[in-house]
């Protein structure tokens, strides 16, 4: 399967991220990609499909404010890398705020995705990556391709970033797909976490299902998003499928609730496929609680792979950095058998 990947991703690295109240060093480091590279053949580089596809996606004022805070922050004197403290909770929605604080605190939904001068950048080529897989896909040569994109995105709504993410790589990708020519992609998400993001762009959407397999929010990040009884609103109704999972959740619960994913996918009859993936499922993950074993992992890309849609597989999180190699090179060859 053909990799795309561009260098400019490992620009962003924040030196630590707030949790519970103190600075952690941050978990989703350059080291990942070079963990990853050194187990794929040699990456394909991406071609810049410019800023017009993630117009379709986000909004014009965050993505200014994505390539603007950064230096705000450094002329109105702030050290180190930009993050938000304070939070517009039940404020009117407005997005023409000036004020650094304002505007951090607005684009931002959590203290654990620190912007740096290199973030945009890095952001920018990781959503270039994925497009360029999905060229790719659409040119018919290969049924699967992937995205190593860094950083992540399925927790980046049209207009916020959080949980390390910037830019939607995913809902970027599903709706230029559609733009292409597709009548219905679907996403599916099978990250530790759940894609908040992702289910929010896509919410009141009739064209694109996303169907997401997570740690349920009750225990986990993003705590606010992702229970079982969000389905979907207006057109959108019926197109989000939830699988909350309990802490501790092995391969086999785990694919008892993809073949529940995997059969509503097929009802939906998508041209397209977008997996979005986690290596942060893995029993050692840092910040995680599920129990995979690395042979876990080509088991259930090769149940993905029965349903036989042309397949984008996006990169999202996975922090076991001395393990995610071998993770991402499991999933990727499930798919091959
Ligand atoms: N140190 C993705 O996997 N931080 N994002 C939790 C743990 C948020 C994870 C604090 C985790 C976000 C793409
Ligand atoms: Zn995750």
């Amino acid at each position: 399967m053909d990799t795309f990947f561009d260098p400019r991703q490992t620009a962003h690295a924040p030196r630590q991220e707030l949790q519970n109240g103190a600075f952690v060093p941050y978990a989703e480091k350059p080291e990942r990609l070079d963990a990853i590279l050194s187990v794929l053949p040699t990456p394909l580089a991406p071609t810049d499909h410019g800023d017009g596809p993630l117009r379709a996606v986000h909004t014009s004022a965050y993505l200014d404010f994505l390539q603007s805070i950064s230096a705000q922050w450094k002329a109105e004197g702030r050290d180190g890398d930009a993050l938000p403290y304070v939070f517009p909770v039940n404020a009117p929605m407005h997005e023409d705020f000036d004020r650094v604080e304002a505007r951090l605190g607005r684009f931002c939904y959590d203290m654990g995705t620190p912007i740096t001068p290199q973030s945009w950048e890095s952001a920018y080529w990781s959503a270039q990556t994925a497009l360029s897989a999905l060229s790719h896909l659409s040119r018919g040569d290969d049924e699967h391709v992937f995205a190593l994109c860094r950083p992540p995105g399925h927790h980046a709504g049209a207009s916020y970033c959080g949980g390390y993410c910037f830019l939607n790589n995913a809902a970027i990708s599903a709706q230029a797909a559609l733009n292409a020519g597709a009548d219905r992609v679907a996403i599916l998400d099978v990250d530790y976490h759940h894609g908040n993001g992702t289910q929010d762009i896509f919410y009141e959407r009739a064209d694109v299902l996303v169907a997401s397999l997570h740690a349920d929010p009750r225990t986990d990040y993003p705590f606010y998003w992702g229970r079982a009884d969000e389905t979907g609103k207006a057109r959108g109704a019926g197109t989000t499928l939830n699988l909350p999972l309990p802490q501790g959740t092995r391969i086999d619960a785990y694919m008892a609730a993809l073949e529940t994913a995997l059969s509503t996918i097929e009802a939906f009859r998508a041209d397209t496929l977008i997996v979005s993936f986690g290596a942060d499922t893995y029993e050692n993950d840092p910040i995680s609680h599920f129990k995979f074993h690395m042979d876990d992992y080509s088991r259930l890309s090769a149940a993905i792979s029965r349903l036989s849609i042309p397949t984008l597989i996006v990169m999202e999180g996975g922090y076991a950095v001395d393990a995610i190699g071998g993770i991402v090179s499991g999933f990727l060859d499930g798919f091959a058998s």
